[in-house]
């Protein structure tokens, strides 16, 4: 065994990749990642402690709190591949961790020795953080259920410090919840953590992750205003583009401001699709429409965009090298490919993108694969706006019912389900989206629903991003309170989620803390779920898997 990664929905045999990803992640990245992830501990557990006696520390340098999370998101599946930008955040960590040791000297802090394996690791070249192997990565910890539960806070983490680092980039922090992430990660290499207290902070890490999606939420309303119903074309211009992919909202604003007079287009892909209801970046006539679908096809299409192409984040499919576009990748920000250019902030956080504008200017402009237009921007602001229409809709019984069908997308064949549970839905339930899952169905013709005071509600309303499901969470609360009812389970709600990489496990963490009970989680229960810890979210929240066949709805 050479690697071991069981992270994601689409790991090998259902169990773990072994010998390489089945994201094409190879061995040596797998083992890089897990030594990140192991200085990244490091680093939390002198910044765990230097916070515990904030008040007495002078001068707590906060950009470890970037670092931090920055790292931790470097490593989410289908972000970064690149081994020498990896093996440099690993180095840039062992420079926090040096600097925190120093201040906690000088405070006269000492550190408990059961950390000493972590804190004492210092390799200085590549062989010898690839040397670290197992022992820095998940089979480190021999119990399953402390391992399973380990890995269950690490990746909610993960998901948390991608959407702190989107809000910090917008100049939103929060002093708690930057707290929050060293001490969780602390407790995934503590040796006296006992599984209780473990099960009790990956449920502290649900709560946590409602406030940092309420937290990007209002970075991103602040800095760019409240999503509104928009129709996105989904055709193609006469002129060159350049496709953004990813989350990152500030990466789309700078090449939008950047590219404003090149005489080309802007065209979102996948995750960036909700960019275009907020007005702050709807406002820019050359942010034309949304090119593909879904991640895991880009392969085929971005073949056919013709221009280059900017990861701001996850997804990233490795491109071959045989491919007509490998050439016209960038990256930025977490995400990252060998051989692709990687856009770097200066030291004022200014990104250049001048060298992707320059190459849409040589480019064909893009080929069309598909027509017309597709309708987002319902999140909560908007569907609040809804809420008095729906509640005549569920008097007038046009409305009986709403499936939250929020997550990601991915290969397996098995996500057919939710293609064909949107099908069957009956005509008078509502389907609240975010997340690329929605790929699945927001191009089917679904309709809408009349309600006698005029208003079209369309059945399927797309609140925006993965995040973004904190926005479907207000709904949820919103109509709760509308329909005077004491408990959000007691909502004609049901719970569909899909989930593929760890952002997923962020959000779901979020609504368990919400009180959802009886998710579905499809299409298969994470790998790293033991049959121990899989038996305790049975029994308190009623997590359940998706039927082999689409039953409900009809
Ligand atoms: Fe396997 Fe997923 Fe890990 Fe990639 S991220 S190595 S596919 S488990
Ligand atoms: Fe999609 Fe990767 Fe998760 Fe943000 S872009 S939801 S899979």
């Amino acid at each position: 065994m050479s690697m071991f990664c069981y992270q994601c929905q689409e790991t090998a045999n259902g169990e773990g990749c072994t010998s390489t990803g089945m994201c094409g992640k190879n061995a040596n990245t797998a083992v890089l990642q897990d030594a990140l992830m192991h200085v990244a501990r490091g680093v939390a557990i002198y910044s765990n402690s230097l916070r515990k006696h904030i008040s007495s520390v002078k001068a707590f340098p906060s950009g470890c709190d970037s670092w931090l999370r920055v790292a931790l998101f470097t490593t989410i599946t289908n972000a970064n591949f690149d081994d020498t930008a990896i093996e440099a955040q690993i180095f840039r960590g062992l420079g926090w961790r040096l600097s925190l040791q120093q201040l906690c000297i000088e405070n006269g802090l000492n550190l408990p020795r059961k950390f000493d394996a972590i804190t004492n690791w210092s390799p200085s070249n590549r062989s010898e953080i690839l040397a670290a192997g197992k022992e820095v990565g998940v089979l480190r910890t021999i119990d399953p259920d402390t391992r399973s539960l380990r890995e269950l806070l690490t990746y909610g983490l993960k998901g948390f410090a991608a959407y702190l680092h989107h809000a910090a980039e917008l100049g939103s922090e929060d002093s708690d919840l930057n707290a929050f992430l060293p001490q969780a990660l602390v407790a995934t290499v503590d040796p006296q953590m006992d599984n209780d207290t473990l099960t009790g902070l990956v449920l502290e890490a649900g709560e946590k992750g409602v406030a940092a999606m309420a937290l990007l939420d209002s970075a991103n309303t602040g800095r760019y205003g409240h999503p509104e119903l928009t129709e996105v074309r989904i055709d193609v211009g006469e002129r060159p583009g350049i496709l953004v992919s990813g989350h990152d909202l500030s990466d789309l604003e700078a090449l939008l401001e950047q590219s404003k007079d090149a005489g080309i287009d802007v065209y979102t892909h996948s995750e960036m699709l909700p960019a275009h209801s907020y007005p702050g970046l709807k406002k820019y006539p050359h942010l034309f429409g949304n090119y593909g679908n879904a991640w895991w096809e880009q392969h085929k299409e971005f073949t056919r965009f013709r221009g280059p192409i900017l990861f701001t984040t996850n997804c990233i499919v490795p491109p071959s090298t045989h491919s007509n576009y490998a050439d016209k990748v960038f990256t930025t920000g977490a995400a990252g490919f060998p051989g692709c250019r990687h856009i770097e902030s200066d030291s004022d956080g200014y990104k250049d993108f001048s060298v992707v504008i320059e190459l849409a200017k040589t480019c064909q402009s893009p080929e069309a694969i598909e027509g017309g237009t597709i309708t987002i921007g319902f999140a909560h602001n908007q569907a609040t706006g809804l809420t008095h229409s729906i509640l005549d809709a569920i008097k007038e019984g046009t409305v009986k019912g709403f499936v939250v069908m929020a997550g990601c997308d991915g290969r397996q064949t098995q996500r057919s389900y939710y293609t064909d549970f949107a099908k069957k839905l009956n005509q008078e339930t509502i389907i609240l989206t975010a997340g690329c899952a929605k790929y699945r169905y927001n191009k089917l013709d679904l309709g809408t629903i009349n309600v006698s005071n005029g208003m079209a509600i369309p059945r399927v309303l797309d609140a925006g991003q993965c995040n973004d499901s904190y926005s479907l969470a207000l709904t949820a609360l919103h109509l709760k309170e509308a329909l005077k009812l004491d408990d959000i389970n007691e909502l004609p709600i049901e719970y569909n989620i899909a989930w593929y990489e760890q952002k997923a496990v962020i959000v779901l963490l979020g609504l368990l803390h919400l009180g959802v009970k009886n998710i579905r989680l499809g299409p298969t229960l994470p790998a790293f779920l033991s049959p121990g810890v899989a038996q305790l979210l049975v029994d308190q929240f009623g997590i359940k898997g998706i039927p082999s066949t689409v039953a409900w709805g009809k």
